[in-house]
């Protein structure tokens, strides 16, 4: 491979993938069926476990700063009976609940329309919260 080629091609690859972030907003293709969300937490639960012992304690959740904050709060929504520990049922709950109320028509599939409602409506809150 020349250097002219090598070039070419990571432009190519950083096009690519600039085209999918826009096409894909957030981390890839959001869950649309209730089996995916049940899937999906369950892994986002095991990566979150980092002890494996089947909770996920405060102390394995959060980071500095904002980004901290804001796992510590998605943790104490997902703490449903407040014991200080998320587990695998309350976090897919969770998830599932989320999902029914962004499948407004309840058919237990998540259409573009859906999602885009969903995300214009977070977009929303977020401008709101900014003031
Ligand atoms: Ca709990
Ligand atoms: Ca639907």
């Amino acid at each position: 491979m020349t250097l002219k080629t090598i070039l070419i091609s990571s432009a190519l690859i950083a096009g690519l993938a600039t085209a999918t972030a826009s096409a894909q907003p957030g981390r890839g293709e959001p869950p649309r069926t209730r089996d995916e969300v049940i899937e999906r937490a369950a892994e986002r639960f095991e990566r979150a476990d980092k002890n494996a012992d089947g909770y996920i304690s405060e102390d394995e959740v959060g980071g500095k700063g904002r980004r901290g904050k804001m796992m510590k709060r998605m943790f104490s929504m997902q703490d449903a009976n407040e014991d200080g520990l998320v587990t695998l049922e309350e976090v897919q709950d969770h998830a599932l609940e989320r999902f029914d109320t962004i499948d407004a028509n309840g058919d237990g599939e998540l259409s573009d329309d859906e999602l885009e409602a969903a995300q214009e409506e977070r977009r929303e809150k977020r401008q709101q919260r900014r003031g």
